[in-house]
């Protein structure tokens, strides 16, 4: 028996939480770029919570830059879509209304581009991951080989990437006189509201200095840390979601309890209420973000390359391994050291939470998945702590040994999933001789020059290195 699509006319067996408010009401308000799982189980999930407390009207309007079946799912069902929370307590249901339409950049270009000049919209946020900012490692600014940049200084009025649309829609604003949109970054990278702001100044200004002055002056791009474990979909999943709504759903995720989010309290408009879910607005969000990309972020690659080396598929099963949950607590309350006073977190139970949070039997997070990107990942996750545990007389052991877990990794896999796969490939195919890691620390911007020049700590790596390839770790 086939099952009805989920739909604004499903009738639920099961209780399953649905919005509670006038979805006719809302009006585009939120653009968002980016409408993978992570984007539909945490803004969008704020952005309910808001609107169910009777707060505003503030729909969202997803674009999709390179998928069209998310589109095309989320118009088939009325755009909705449920999220499972899971964890050893039991499983509960969420049908999200929030999105009040995705689009595609592909299909929808013009539409797109409308809706960037819409006084309506007043903020754009985005998840794209860390690799489709066009970031170059070197300089910290616009990588313009990077080809959606590469394309958008070309091009700039018929934008591919993330960087080239926010800056063709700021610049058709200050045409028409209007305000900027607030720009509100929402992906893993450290001071990511000020890495954006970079990358779009430099945009603007290769195409006119009038206009990046005029951002400079008028925009806004606060930062922000976004924390939820959102593994990505998968047809096991989809399979519980359909059992417990009793409708079919395509775009359904899993998901864990925990979310977190905070926020830099600089938006050039109002905005929706999503204190109301829980979300923190500060004055400086980096203390946040270093704690989450230092700790969570760090150990989760730590366990991903652990998983991958030792055969073991997900994050729970690593964290199985007594040996391995160690590790990763060590690595924590070392890397730990290396931060400031975190506003209204105890660190200690923070990392505790993370331990219990990876160990969740219920959510199927795969080391693959984690292990993906490590380029774009370990600077700010492993070496920007490193550095600093060093200059303080730490000897950094477990980072030099998550480093190490890389390289073994990056030398066992040749299809490694990573944008600087060709120079990853090169590096691992250079003969291990008594310095096993000298080309990975040769690549260009992966490294900070402090851990280059530091001797010690590069042995530290290659001892971790011959322990691994001998089986002793
Ligand atoms: C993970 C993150 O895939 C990864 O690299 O470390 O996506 C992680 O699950 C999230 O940042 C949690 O908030």
């Amino acid at each position: 028996m086939t099952m009805e699509r989920l739909s604004a006319a499903t009738r639920f067996a099961n209780p399953v939480a649905t919005p509670d408010y006038d979805r006719k009401a809302l009006k585009p308000g939120i653009l968002h770029f980016g409408l993978g799982a992570f984007h539909r189980a945490h803004q969008a999930v704020y952005n309910e919570a808001a609107l169910s407390q009777n707060f505003g009207d503030w729909g969202i309007v997803g674009v999709s830059l390179r998928s069209l079946d998310i589109v095309r799912d989320l118009r088939a069902q009325d755009q909705l879509y449920s999220v499972i929370t899971r964890s050893g307590a039991g499983d509960s249901a969420q049908v999200v209304g929030s999105i009040i339409r995705g689009i595609s950049a592909v299909e929808d270009r013009d539409e797109l581009l409308a809706l960037l000049v819409d006084p309506a919209i007043k903020i754009v946020t985005i998840t794209v991951t860390e690799k489709a900012y066009g970031l170059d490692p070197v300089t910290g600014g616009l990588d313009r080989n990077h080809p959606a940049v590469a394309a958008d200084l070309a091009n700039p009025t018929a934008p591919t990437g993330v960087i080239g649309y926010i800056v063709e829609g700021l610049a058709r604003r200050q045409q028409a006189g209007m305000e900027p949109f607030t720009v509100l970054c929402c992906d893993n990278l450290p001071s990511n509201g000020r890495v954006v702001r970079r990358l779009v100044l430099e945009m603007a200004e290769a195409r006119d200095p009038a206009l990046a002055g005029w951002i400079a002056e008028h925009g806004a791009f606060p930062s922000s840390m976004v924390d939820r474990i959102v593994p990505a979909a998968t047809d096991e999943g989809r399979a519980r979601a359909a059992q417990m709504l009793g409708a079919e759903d395509a775009l359904s995720l899993e998901t864990e309890p925990f979310m977190q989010w905070v926020i830099e309290d600089h938006f050039l408009s109002d905005r929706p209420a999503w204190e109301a879910a829980g979300a923190l607005f500060v004055d400086e969000v980096e203390p946040y973000e270093k704690m989450k990309l230092r700790l969570l972020n760090g150990a989760h690659s730590m366990i991903a390359y652990l998983g991958q080396l030792k055969g073991l598929e997900y994050v729970r099963d690593v964290m199985a391994v007594a040996e391995y949950r160690d590790l990763a607590r060590r690595h924590m309350k070392s890397a730990v050291k290396t931060l400031d006073p975190v506003p209204g977190i105890d660190l200690n139970r923070y990392i505790d939470q993370l331990i219990e949070r990876f160990e969740n039997p219920t959510i199927a997070h795969r080391t693959k998945q984690i292990a993906m990107d490590g380029s774009q990942k370990l600077p700010q996750r492993i070496f920007a702590g490193t550095v600093e545990a060093l200059k303080a007389g730490d000897e950094a052991d477990t980072s030099a040994l998550a480093t190490a877990l890389w390289i073994a990794y990056a030398k066992r896999t040749l299809d490694i999933d990573d944008p600087r796969r060709e120079e990853l490939r090169k590096a691992a195919a250079v003969p291990a001789g008594d310095d096993a890691s000298a080309a990975f620390f040769a690549v260009p911007g992966l490294f900070p020059q402090a851990l280059i020049d530091n001797r010690a700590w590069r042995d530290r790596v290659n001892g971790k290195l011959a322990d691994i390839e001998a089986g002793r770790i």
